[in-house]
């Protein structure tokens, strides 16, 4: 079996290198198990000098290998070309970018500096597989540097049509690099409609397919049976003493609705007096990209609209919005998932979203909770049995919660039925599998005897 090699901006930290606990890593855990592999990326550190070479490690089957990138290049390439340019462009926020050249120059340095320090590792029949936004330029770089084997590249976040996408400076050039990869991964069909479109008009060859992200479900849901009886759980539900928990869980990120939630469940509260002082919102909000002015502007956005709130709607025994951005352990939230009556997950954007699949997973499925789902989730296309809303509208989010708040346990049964088979034929494991076994056809499909580029 050829050698996998991922490619991602950080690689998992030493102390989760034994059992891959990070998103990606999880994703990618059983794709790696039993396979000769590398994963190649940056290593959290800064250089004084310019390129370093890589450092590597072995953990079992799995080398690590990391380069440092130079303060001011990790600066223009990860905070201001990736996360204050490419982000908003490709969650449809043009008005939240923000273009400089340097950073742009920057962006395309370190990719070729990633290039530089990942060729002379490479094996011709290594299967390598880039991942994300940050590093579209990188497999053109490779075939400069005259690695001709397979390299394929997964975006894990939308793709916005050309009316969106034409607004980035020198967009041209950057669509152009994706012509150099073997398979072009998009995380749903309407992703993979808007690039194929400009990748046919501007006469490049390679066309996008479509390979939804998934979780590991089965483990997850074991994970939540777990937690839901643990010592966390159990505090949660005592404080809310019999009221219905709404959860949501997101990093702290404009892409993810969280304002407009807000005001949602105050709607919910102003228009369905009913519900007050029976339920409560616990949003989960782990800060961000916190050195990035966008992301400090939306926490101070969300501390006043959670203070405005509760000030408005509290009573003395009943706080309505609990709001904290710290980091909750994987556990403790698998557990949370199962307390909760309603999973509320409204980004206004989103490539794919794992937390709708996890609240599905962590379901009791003889008396499993509602999921109120955006429609501009990538996840909405395949949950079906969720009630989905348009993110942008309060109101109808508020009318969402009502419904879910005032659902009969059959119909919710029914609902969760559905979405728990759906989360069940597109999970992580599948997504790795079907993409790479399209990365290792690539090869076969040269004529024989062809000389691979
Ligand atoms: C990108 C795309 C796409 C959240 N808070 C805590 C915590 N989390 C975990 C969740 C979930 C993960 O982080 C978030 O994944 P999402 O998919 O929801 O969102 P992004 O981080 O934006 O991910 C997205 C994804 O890539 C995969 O392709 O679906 O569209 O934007 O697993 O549970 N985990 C812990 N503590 C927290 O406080 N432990």
């Amino acid at each position: 079996m050829s050698r996998l090699v991922i490619v991602s901006n950080r690689v998992p930290p030493p102390r989760e290198r034994g059992q891959l606990a990070g998103g990606l890593a999880v994703a990618l855990r059983e794709a790696l198990a039993g396979r000769e592999a590398m994963w190649f990326g940056w290593s959290g550190s800064h250089a004084h000098a310019a390129a370093t070479a890589p450092r590597q490690t072995r953990v079992g089957r799995i080398s690590f290998a990391t380069i440092d990138l130079p303060t001011a290049d990790y600066e223009g390439y990860y905070r201001g070309f990736s996360n204050g340019m490419l982000w908003p462009l490709l969650h449809y926020r043009l008005g939240l970018a923000e273009f400089r050249r340097e950073d742009l120059a920057a962006y395309r340095r370190v990719n070729e500096a990633f290039a530089a320090a990942l060729r002379p590792l490479l094996r011709p029949d290594d299967l390598v597989w880039v991942q994300d936004y940050h590093l579209i330029p990188l497999g053109a770089c490779l075939r400069r540097l005259g690695f001709a084997g397979r390299v394929g590249f997964f975006l894990h976040v939308p793709f916005p049509p050309q009316a969106i996408f034409g607004a980035l400076p020198q967009g041209a050039a950057l669509l152009a690099d994706f012509d150099a990869y073997d398979v072009l991964g998009m995380q749903t069909a309407d992703d993979a409609e808007n690039i194929n479109v400009m990748l046919a008009e501007a006469g490049h060859g390679v066309r996008a397919a479509c390979f939804p992200i998934g979780i590991d479900p089965d483990s997850f849901a074991a994970e939540a049976r777990t937690a839901a009886v643990g010592p966390e759980a159990e505090r949660l539900r005592g404080s809310l003493a019999q009221r219905s928990l709404i959860l949501g869980v997101d990093r702290l990120d404009y892409s993810k609705g969280i304002p407009l939630r807000f005001r949602g469940f105050a709607q919910l509260l102003k228009r369905f007096p009913e519900h007050r002082n029976r339920v409560t919102l616990l949003q989960i909000a782990p800060v961000s990209r916190g050195d990035v002015a966008q992301y400090r502007a939306l926490r101070r956005e969300l501390d006043e609209l959670a203070g405005r709130i509760n000030g408005e709607h509290a009573e003395f025994d009943w706080v309505p919005l609990r709001y904290l951005t710290q980091t909750v352990a994987r556990t403790t939230l698998a557990g949370f998932q199962r307390v909760a009556r309603i999973g509320l997950v409204t980004p206004l954007r989103d490539g794919m979203n794992l937390v709708a699949k996890e609240f599905v997973a962590a379901q009791d499925p003889a008396d499993p909770g509602a999921l109120v789902l955006s429609r501009f989730a990538g996840a909405a296309r395949a949950l079906e049995g969720a009630i989905v809303v348009n993110p942008y509208d309060p109101d109808e989010i508020a009318e969402a919660l009502h419904i879910a708040l005032t659902m009969p346990e059959a119909e919710r049964r029914q609902r969760w039925e559905r979405m728990w088979q759906a989360v069940r034929q597109h999970t992580a494991a599948t997504w790795a599998k079907s993409f790479l076994a399209q990365l290792a056809a690539a090869a076969a499909e040269l004529p024989a005897g062809a000389v691979q580029r």
